[in-house]
């Protein structure tokens, strides 16, 4: 295959811009694609547009020394990296119109012996279903040189790092790269290995996809786990935090932690695509995701129980973040929980803190009685106070402030 300087990273958003960023930082010349205007335009001016931390100072580097640039047109390059978001339809059934959009912007671009990895999260099957994508519209080329033709490779090799800790992760954790063939899973590793101090795990394409979504949806079950213990904690008048805390003092107990829902893109997201491809086995998985999901409805009927007392009452919810630290409101419990409750009061003022997030969401600021105040303005001035986020920010609190208030701690942030 053709030896990797340039590399075309199609979807510039939490996982394809830092990906983007470090391969250009470690020397290789990286076009990064978007269909979002204003991310191409942010980009070229060295700027990110979210936070994660010590990514700004990446993509800034990359850009002043010429190796990053981005545009909406897919160009030719010796690898390509797909890292377009994998929604779910209304039914939970996969999107995969992003992915199918990607492969149609790179298959009139090769000319054999380039390498296409898939790294976003993917039912299993989806990297066949991108190499089909591309071989349809490409009958000269095949994925492992069969009837002579020239070879794309054509792997995948999901992404695991936690946000909040991109660049570190990217780097420390170890990968799982599937191959469609064993030639394409080695190529993709060598790419990886560029920037990627951690193991890189040599595997098929479906075992890789899988790999991802188990490790998700793993989680997501021990989450509901806790979260279906704060229910049954609060019909026994226990507290589950202490409870929690307790039993995971035992060598081989890791209970998570119970909060106000499941949020984010991946694991609120992922558990369901291994549902969509064993609806009749993943029991188990589907259920989590219904405890997890039914979390949020219950903490609007805790707000709505506090607010009872008061004609027109005040209520200050911390936080809009899918979890602390970040801007990121995408498929977040909080912003759910404000809006639920904003529609069940409309007289009711709803003061959100949102310290990271910034502004609301459009969900949010379409509603007459929900608006943005300083985090110390929105406690002062309510009845009801929903931490909602375990945000930093908000240990700057003074405790004498939550004095005589009905406080609903989510999080369990101010035991
Ligand atoms: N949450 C809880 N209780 C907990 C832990 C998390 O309620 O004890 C909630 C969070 O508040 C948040 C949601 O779960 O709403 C998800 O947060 P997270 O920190 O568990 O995970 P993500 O979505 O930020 O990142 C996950 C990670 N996956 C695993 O840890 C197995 C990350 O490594 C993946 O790369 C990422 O999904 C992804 O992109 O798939």
């Amino acid at each position: 295959m053709t030896p990797i300087s340039t590399v075309v990273v199609v979807g510039l958003g939490y996982i394809g811009l830092p990906t983007a960023a470090i391969l250009a930082t470690n020397g290789l010349e990286v076009i990064g694609v978007d269909v979002n205007p204003s991310t191409v335009t942010a980009v070229n001016n060295g700027d990110v547009p979210f936070v994660e931390p010590d990514l700004s100072i990446h993509v800034a580097g990359a850009v002043s020394q010429g190796r990053l640039r981005a545009q909406a047109d897919t160009p030719h390059a010796d690898a390509y990296i797909v890292a377009v978001p994998t929604p779910f339809k209304t039914d939970k059934s996969p999107d995969m119109a992003y992915i199918d959009a990607a492969a149609r912007g790179i298959a009139p671009q090769l000319r054999g012996g380039e390498l296409v990895i898939l790294e976003s999260t993917s039912p299993p099957g989806s990297t066949r279903r991108l190499a089909e994508c591309i071989l349809e519209l490409r009958p000269d080329l095949s994925i492992d040189g069969s009837q002579g033709k020239p070879m794309v490779l054509v792997a995948h090799c999901p992404e695991r790092v936690l946000p909040g800790r991109v660049m570190i992760e990217l780097v420390t954790n170890d990968r799982v790269v599937g191959g469609l063939t064993p030639e394409a899973a080695e190529a993709a590793a060598a790419l990886y290995a560029v920037f990627c101090k951690g193991e890189i795990h040599l595997t098929d394409a479906a075992t890789a996809e899988m790999t991802k979504l188990v490790e998700n949806a793993y989680r997501d079950v021990n989450i509901a786990f806790a979260n279906e213990l704060s229910l049954i904690s609060e019909n026994l008048g226990i507290d589950v935090w202490e409870l929690i805390r307790l039993a995971n003092h035992h060598p081989r107990v890791n209970i998570l932690q119970p909060g106000p829902g499941v949020g984010g893109h991946c694991i609120a997201v992922d558990p369901w695509f291994i549902v969509a491809a064993d609806p009749e086995n993943a029991t188990l998985i589907r259920t989590a995701r219904e405890i997890n999901d039914s979390k949020p409805g219950y903490v609007v009927e805790q707000v709505l129980r506090a607010a009872k007392e008061f004609d027109k009452p005040v209520i200050a919810c911390l936080g809009l973040a899918f979890k602390a630290n970040i801007d990121d409101v995408r498929q977040s419990p909080a912003v759910n929980i404000v809006r639920e409750v904003a529609l069940n009061r409309p007289e009711a003022a709803i003061l959100v803190a949102a310290p990271h997030e910034g502004h609301l969401p459009q969900e949010l600021a379409v509603l007459g009685n929900v608006t943005v105040a300083q985090t110390a303005a929105a406690v002062g001035a309510a009845q009801v106070i929903v931490l909602l986020v375990g945000h930093d920010k908000f240990r700057d609190i003074e405790p004498d402030s939550l004095a005589g208030k009905h406080v609903i701690d989510t999080r369990g942030f101010w035991r």
